[in-house]
């Protein structure tokens, strides 16, 4: 068997043509959805990451700004910014990108954010929603990657689904959200006995853990769907955590990378940011 591939980009288009609508329902109220995104130094990654939502904003006509602020920022400097940016009634959303340079405090910085403007669900306010499942905003990686099993036909509720990762941006709200969906699952990390092993039960594998290539063959169960969350730049190309190559020969469905999760990362940002400004 070769695995179907989910086309991530094709699905993200397809989500940032439906949201222009709303977009343009909303500036016809005159309240046209506005996002700013606070990026802090140099980390190329970064850059192009918020590069990429920013040119998403524009083309669907949500007003987007850039704070682009030096590496050397302090972290007062930065408080001082987002209290400002929570008191601007034409910023629905704000969006700090991570990682911070190393001296500054990303954890009072979420904590500064306004839980009704942190479209990335970042702040504990929204984390505790999230796990209670009355969130309004979640973390804009695992939204795309529940939105990308959905649209592609796959059916969650009473799948057992494997979670390889349980970082707070991806791996545990990955697991709340499929829990959401009804789904059985299991979190594996760096510390699980037999990962491969636990991976192979999943009907459904979400892997994001940030080692190139990690996941093979022998870990999927054949015709399990496989999602691969990873970004690895190694020798100036871009490979996921799972063995694509070999791992298509088992799975019924597949993302590659790029071209996966990615853009649908951006996508849930752009309908978060949507939908805040529904809220008012
Ligand atoms: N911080 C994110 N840091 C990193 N890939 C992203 C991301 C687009 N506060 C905050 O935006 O949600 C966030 N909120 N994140 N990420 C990762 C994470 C953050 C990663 C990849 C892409 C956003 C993306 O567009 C493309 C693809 O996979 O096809 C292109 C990949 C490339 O580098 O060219």
């Amino acid at each position: 068997m070769t695995a179907k591939i989910i086309d991530g980009k094709a699905i993200a288009k397809e989500i940032r043509a439906e949201l222009a609508k709303q977009v343009a329902e909303l500036t016809a109220q005159g309240r046209t959805p506005g996002l700013t995104v606070v990026l802090v130094g140099d980390n190329p990654a970064s850059k192009v990451y918020v590069r990429s939502k920013q040119r998403a904003c524009e083309e669907i006509g949500i007003n987007s700004t850039v704070h682009r602020l030096p590496e050397e920022t302090t972290q007062a400097e930065l408080l001082a910014l987002i209290d400002q940016l929570n008191a601007d009634d034409t910023v629905h959303g704000i969006l700090v990108q991570l990682p911070l340079p190393g001296h500054l405090n990303e954890e009072e910085v979420i904590n500064a954010i306004s839980p009704a403007k942190d479209v990335d669900g970042f702040h504990p306010i929204n984390v505790g929603k999230l796990q209670i499942g009355t969130a309004s905003f979640v973390p804009c990686t695992p939204a795309g990657v529940v939105e990308l099993v959905k649209r592609t036909g796959v059916s969650i509720a009473g799948q057992h689904v494997v979670v390889l990762g349980r970082s707070n941006i991806v791996g545990k709200p990955a697991a709340a959200l499929f829990l959401k969906e009804n789904a059985t699952v299991t979190i594996c990390h760096s510390r699980t006995k037999n990962a491969a092993e636990e991976c192979s039960r999943a009907d459904i594998l979400i892997v994001a853990v940030g080692r190139p290539k990690l996941v093979k063959k022998d870990w999927v169960k054949p015709g399990a769907v496989v999602i691969d969350v990873g970004i690895n730049r190694v020798d100036g190309e871009i490979v996921g955590d799972v063995d694509f190559a070999e791992v298509q020969e088992v799975a019924s469905a597949i993302t590659p990378v790029p071209g996966g999760v990615g853009p649908m990362t951006i996508a849930m940002l752009l309908k978060a940011t949507v939908e805040a400004a529904a809220r008012g």
